[in-house]
């Protein structure tokens, strides 16, 4: 296993502006980095490839819905969630990236009054399997990540996601487990990422049960670093945690209290934890 940092830590949007956090994830003793590519047009694909070879460091990236919505009736949103989530892949394996995860099917915050329906489930597996196919030519891997129900109402669970990948059914399409999502839903978090299991696994986010550094709360992680050794897992393992001081996801996850220092410590901090099972 390697770990990574989430650039999110820093900043809002992976961009040409931000390419310098590469080699900050490098000084802080990180084996890779995330990138949230989410503005594929504003990646500096050359100078990103650069940063990272300079570093030393491989990555992953994450990416959300900014446009459309693969579950949506309109076929407009449909093409613009597929078009923007194709065009990331592409971004990303010129970038050098492994895996792109996270919750790709509906904007984050939206809710209709109501869970997920058979027409909307059809749509996006539908969906999928257009970015699936783009990612088996591309020969890169695809987390999907079950959020918390307060983020989405789209797959919230580990049994959700894994039905989803038998139903897109592609070697590459697979799921990201987050430790603080899987706090809140899952009613034995080790048990469901034992049941997502090395065949889906592709990526895993680690967070503390209130969003802060790894290792300061009660998220079981004996019990989940038991389980990825258990599977042989040995893909990548990111600290996905925020400061408020990053307006958009303050916005967008609801941090308001500082957990840490600042980025650099929640990093530094999150990091020697996990070092303690990773070497
Ligand atoms: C959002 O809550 C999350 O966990 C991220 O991985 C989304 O990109
Ligand atoms: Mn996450």
């Amino acid at each position: 296993m390697k770990i990574g940092i989430n650039l999110l830590l820093w900043t809002g949007c992976f961009t040409k502006k931000t390419v310098k956090l590469i080699e900050k994830g490098r000084k802080l003793g990180f084996d890779g980095v995330e990138l949230p590519v989410f503005a594929p047009q504003a990646v500096d694909v050359k100078a990103t490839r650069k940063a990272l070879a300079d570093n030393g460091l491989r990555a992953t990236a994450c990416t959300i819905v900014v446009a459309g919505n693969m579950i949506s009736p309109s076929a407009r949103d449909r093409r613009l969630a597929l078009d923007h989530l194709v065009r990331v892949l592409e971004v990303c394996k010129a970038c050098g990236v492994e895996c792109l995860a996270g919750p790709l099917f509906s904007p984050l915050g939206k809710f209709v009054g109501r869970g997920p329906n058979a027409a909307e489930w059809k749509r996006a597996v539908t969906g999928m399997r257009k970015p699936a196919n783009r990612a088996e030519s591309l020969d890169i891997h695809v987390g999907i990540e079950p959020l918390n129900r307060f983020e989405t109402y789209f797959i919230n669970i580990c049994d959700d996601a894994i039905r989803m990948c038998r139903e897109v059914g592609s070697p590459k399409v697979g799921i990201l487990y987050d430790t603080f999502h899987a706090n809140i839903e899952e009613k034995k978090p080790a048990e469901a990422l034992k049941k997502i299991g090395k065949k889906w696994l592709k990526q895993v986010h680690t967070c503390e049960n209130d969003r802060g550094i790894p290792g300061t709360g009660h998220v079981p992680w004996d019990a989940t670093m038991r389980a990825l050794k258990q599977m042989k897992y040995d893909r990548w393992v990111v600290i996905e945690s925020f400061v408020p001081a990053i307006k958009e996801l303050a916005s967008a996850a609801n941090i308001w209290r500082s957990l840490a220092k600042d980025g650099d410590d929640l990093a530094r901090r999150g990091l020697r934890f996990l070092r303690r099972y990773i070497k």
